[in-house]
């Protein structure tokens, strides 16, 4: 059965478990919020639903039940490769279910009929000076494909219906994560080739025409393969996911959504960790001035980092609390690619790992001192020559689209409310403080 068919059984299937729990179940309590948690960045609070992935603090991420071994074990590999194809994971984040091989060829095909990303696009980008930031381009890039959204025109046919809207947001969806790659293949090439384009091959897969289209080796298939899905998703409170549901609650289309999601992804403090730590790594090689990495001045760095009022990029997490899993998955692959594993900044970027939870322990700041998925992405793609560590974010939201494009997908197929929180004020906070909590 086509994937759209699938869905629809899926969400029909699964809408009456929503109505139940509001109209049978809704007064039951589940969170309380303290005064930290208003304060704090909403940390913890449990008020967003999802079942596309669950975050762990201790095991890491799952998506639809798997870990990301057993996901990558599961689904349907790439022709020749190791690693399943991107649509095949977008095949099943979206169902739940392992797809055959017939049902991702058919995927495959699909997004080939949504490839043709409009010229103005590509002119909205170029518009833009050289040295905007290439997140500034993407997020652009996909605003200027709105005039287009499938959603946008069905609301405003006069025809719209809450019980089918999910289609022409599944519309929309497909055609952001069939085109995004395009989209940000052009961005690579024009602002580090010159502006030299390679065009789409029709006979490769996502991950596969990507590495094409940036002028990349076979061996960088399965990379952007395997990073595609690797920062697909990470449950629902994270900033670029939550930015993107919130925005779309409002029934803003999925580009309103997804481009205001990238800006989200854009700080440092969330995806543009993965630029900034290839930026800490080549500030220090500098300062060492071709000495050999040692432990002692990793140490010494990362304190200087520290002492200067600074994080360090790639480590903590606001849920985790154990090394990133995603982190490991990199690792992994490093580790079992010859030649990446010798490589100097690998074994930089290892000794970093030995070093810094040490170091960030005895700080004492941080509740996580673990790497996340961004201490090890860098690495992977230096190595295969992609150096322009600024484009490292938009390889991220070019995964990150995935989740984001099926959760909303989800989000329209169950009707979710306008997202719409209460604020209270410090005075109230001190009159609660000083009774010992709010009164019901
Ligand atoms: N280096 C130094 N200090 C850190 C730190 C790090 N890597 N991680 C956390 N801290 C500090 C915080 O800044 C905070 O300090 P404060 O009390 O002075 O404000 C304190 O430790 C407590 O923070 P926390 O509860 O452990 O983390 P958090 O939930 O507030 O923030 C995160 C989480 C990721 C923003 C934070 O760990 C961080 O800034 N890490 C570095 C940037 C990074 O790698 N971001 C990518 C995260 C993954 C992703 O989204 N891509």
């Amino acid at each position: 059965m086509a994937l759209k068919d699938t869905l629809k059984q899926k969400i029909e299937a699964h809408r009456p478990r929503t109505t139940r729990l509001t109209k049978e179940f809704g007064k039951v309590i589940i969170d309380q919020v303290t005064i930290d948690q208003c304060i704090g960045g909403a940390r913890d609070i449990r008020s967003l639903v999802t079942d596309i992935s669950y975050l762990d603090p201790q095991e890491g991420i799952r998506f639809r039940g798997k870990t990301i071994p057993e996901t990558f074990e599961a689904l349907p590999k790439a022709a020749g490769s190791a690693y399943p194809t991107v649509e095949s994971f977008w095949y099943f984040l979206l169902t739940g279910d392992v797809p055959t091989q017939a049902q991702v060829d058919e995927v495959v095909a699909e997004w080939k009929t949504r490839q043709n990303v409009p010229s103005y696009v590509f002119d909205a980008i170029r518009a833009l000076p050289r040295d905007s930031h290439p997140m500034v381009m993407l997020s652009v890039g996909i605003m200027a494909m709105q005039k287009d959204s499938k959603f946008a025109a069905f609301y405003n046919s006069g025809k719209f219906n809450k019980m089918v809207a999910w289609e022409s947001v599944y519309e929309d969806a497909s055609d952001i994560v069939a085109r995004i790659p395009i989209v940000a293949a052009f961005i690579y090439n024009l602002k580090y080739k010159g502006d030299k384009q390679i065009a789409i091959d029709p006979k490769l897969d996502m991950g596969a025409n990507f590495a094409h289209m940036i002028g990349q080796s076979d061996q960088y298939k399965d990379v952007a393969r395997m990073y595609f899905i690797l920062h697909s998703d990470h449950e629902s409170g994270n900033v670029s996911a939550h930015t993107t549901h919130l925005v779309h609650s409002a029934l803003s289309d999925p580009y309103y959504a997804y481009s205001a999601g990238l800006n989200g992804l854009a700080g440092p403090l969330h995806g543009l960790a993965n630029q900034e730590v290839l930026g800490w790594i080549m500030e220090f090689q500098k300062k060492l001035n071709g000495a050999e990495p040692t432990k002692e001045n990793v140490t010494k760095a990362l304190w200087d980092t520290l002492n200067a009022g600074q994080v360090v990029p790639g480590y903590g997490h606001a849920v985790l609390r154990k090394t990133d899993p995603r982190y490991t998955a990199q690792r992994e692959f490093c580790l079992n690619t010859p030649g990446l594993k010798d490589d100097p900044l690998f074994k930089l970027v290892a000794m970093i790992f030995e070093t810094a939870p040490g170091v960030l322990t005895e700080h004492g700041k941080t509740k996580n001192p673990w790497p996340n998925v961004d201490a090890q992405s860098g690495v992977i793609q230096w190595y295969y020559g992609v150096k322009e560590w600024d484009f490292y974010t938009v390889l991220f939201g070019v995964g990150r689209a995935l989740g984001c494009m099926a959760n909303i997908t989800w989000d329209r197929g169950l009707g979710y409310a306008i997202e719409r929180p209460k604020s209270v004020t410090t005075d109230m906070l001190e009159k609660w403080a000083a009774e010992g909590g709010r009164k019901f």
